[in-house]
């Protein structure tokens, strides 16, 4: 493939910014009145407002060509049909398969994929169905009341956002919990509210090789059988979900609680498959499923939609020329809804992880900026914290704001002052105060003059700061899995262009080796001479203060 700098759009992109002459988004919209009708797009029941963005009609012109010419089509073609799109570990990425719900087959080297991903949705909602309905008892024949997900990384943030984003359509009786920090803490504080005769260990781990995982698993296993003393009811206590059946076994876990997925799932990819289990107990199978549809929804919207009515390939596009040509160094997710609180956490994993990368797919070295550093807090919080930076500060911070029309809790006033303010801040983002605003406003307070020249800098806001803004009627399943699979695909659409590879994570095997090597130095006084200076300080003082 051609370098993407060298391609005749790039250089027309980058002529048009030069020559973008300080125009401000302000002025687009006093000059064209139809402005939000032109730059927003509707599917189903999700609104894309991508107006506030430094754009016009010859903006998007240029980039759906650098889309042509980096040849989005034959890549997402490769992602859909199975190709090893994840060519540094030999794999295809077919998340899209989990959600097709449609009839037709998937295909991977020839075998269609959707037998056994039917058949594993299956043997969920059987399951799911028996804890729900009490079926599926505890071994002293109680009814399990409290699901504990043991994960960490993709194993765990995806099912976590989920199921608090969805707390309406769970049950107060089934109790969702999370554990992934390999900090004992996280677990000994969720196992002090629980009760092992009534609770279900859920032990997600793609490799079932994960310390973190493996280390909570096994403290939580010590927990139960310190009460229930008998292996053979570990079987009511303990299921699995994993591609790797023989690490399950040895954990002893019967293969018949164990939940299978495919290497052909990325971990940050993977609430969609048996991963989601923990959501299912929670919302139940109908909601899942409706979750998966949202999703492919979205699929069938991104296969086909020309690129200008592409709601990903739009957010993908906008991203890029924001970290590209403006040179945004971060991306801000903003969701005016409270149950969407873990959604910028997910986003930073799904996007970091994937676009954090500095070489192309042919392993050379690239000269453009690429992945955002993803962060966020559900609004009005963030307002009273972080939002001072993103008004007056020196960088520019495009940002995504989230909001449900309709809130699952509805009471008094509430939903118009959030909606109040989520408006408000997209729109003073994109309009700043100019100083003869401030002056005035100033004025009008009766403030004397020689202070209003002196408050008068600090007043000033300057602006055109980009966002885009999603507004849908209600934050159900099916509403979440499109949002979802939309910022899957924008990612997706950033490592195409970027020619990157977004479903490998090097980066994060090398943290599991570094871990491995130091464990020693620090379970035995063994002299050791390989590490750094710092590192070997550190070792001894933490020998010195153990207690
Ligand atoms: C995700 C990453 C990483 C992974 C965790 C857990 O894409 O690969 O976050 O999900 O390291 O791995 P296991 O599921 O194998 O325990």
């Amino acid at each position: 493939m051609p370098d993407l700098t060298m391609l005749p759009a790039w250089q027309a992109l980058k002529k048009h910014h030069a020559q973008w002459g300080g125009i401000k988004i302000r002025e687009l919209f006093n000059d064209n009145p139809q402005r939000f009708e032109q730059f927003s797009l509707q599917l189903d029941d999700l609104l894309f407002d991508f107006s506030k963005n430094r754009l016009t009609d010859q903006t998007i012109k240029l980039l759906t060509d650098l889309a042509d010419q980096a040849e989005l089509r034959k890549q997402i073609d490769a992602l859909f049909n199975g190709e090893k799109v994840n060519p540094t570990e030999g794999r295809a990425a077919l998340h899209t398969a989990l959600r097709n719900r449609s009839d037709r087959p998937v295909l991977l080297e020839g075998q269609d994929l959707m037998p056994q991903i039917n058949r594993v949705l299956q043997q969920m909602e059987t399951f799911a169905n028996q804890v729900r309905n009490g079926s599926w008892r505890g071994y002293t024949g109680q009814l399990i009341t409290d699901v504990v997900n043991i994960g960490i990384g993709g194993s765990d943030l995806g099912p976590l956002m989920v199921t608090e984003a969805l707390k309406p359509y769970t049950r107060d009786k089934l109790r969702s919990h999370f554990v992934s920090n390999v900090d004992a803490s996280q677990l000994c504080e969720t196992l002090k509210q629980l009760n092992p005769e009534t609770c279900l260990f859920l032990i997600a781990s793609k490799t079932f090789s994960t310390q973190e995982t493996l280390t909570n698993a096994h403290s939580a296993r010590d927990w139960f059988l310190a009460h229930a003393k008998e292996q053979k009811h570990v079987a009511r206590h303990f299921v699995a979900m994993s591609t790797n059946r023989k690490r399950v076994s040895d954990f002893g876990i019967d293969p018949a609680n164990m939940f299978e997925f495919w290497e052909w799932v990325g971990g940050r990819y993977s609430l969609w498959s048996a991963i989601g289990l923990a959501i299912v107990l929670a919302i139940g199978m109908d909601n899942f499923k409706k979750l998966l549809a949202g999703a492919h929804l979205v699929d069938e919207h991104f296969r086909t939609a020309p690129w200008h009515k592409n709601i990903p390939v739009l957010m993908g596009l906008i991203g890029l020329w924001n970290t590209d040509f403006w040179g945004a160094e971060s991306q801000a997710i903003l969701p005016y809804d409270h149950y969407l609180h873990r959604f910028p956490a997910y986003l930073q994993q799904a996007d970091m992880e994937s676009n954090g990368k500095r070489v192309t797919v042919q392993g050379q070295q690239v000269d453009y900026p690429t992945g955002p550093v993803v962060w966020g807090e559900p609004g009005t919080n963030g307002q009273h914290a972080f939002y001072q930076l993103i008004h007056q500060g020196t960088r520019l911070i495009p940002c995504d704001f989230l909001a449900a029309v309709n809130s699952h809790n509805p009471l008094g006033e509430h939903q118009n002052i959030l909606l109040a303010n989520f408006l408000a801040q997209s729109e003073a983002l994109m309009k700043g105060k100019t100083a003869a605003e401030a002056r005035q406003e100033m004025a009008a307070d009766g403030v004397p003059d020689a202070e209003l020249e002196r408050l008068l800098p600090h007043k000033v806001f300057p602006g055109n700061r980009p966002s885009n803004t999603f507004l849908y009627r209600r934050l159900d399943p099916q509403t979440l899995g499109m949002l979802i699979a939309l910022y899957e695909h924008k990612i997706f659409v950033q490592a195409s262009l970027w020619q990157i590879n977004p479903f490998d994570q090097w980066g994060v095997e090398l943290g599991k080796q570094l871990a491995q090597k130091i464990l020693p130095a620090l379970t035995t006084k063994a002299p050791h001479t390989t590490h750094d200076n710092s590192t070997a300080g550190l070792i001894a003082k933490i020998h010195d203060w153990r207690e």
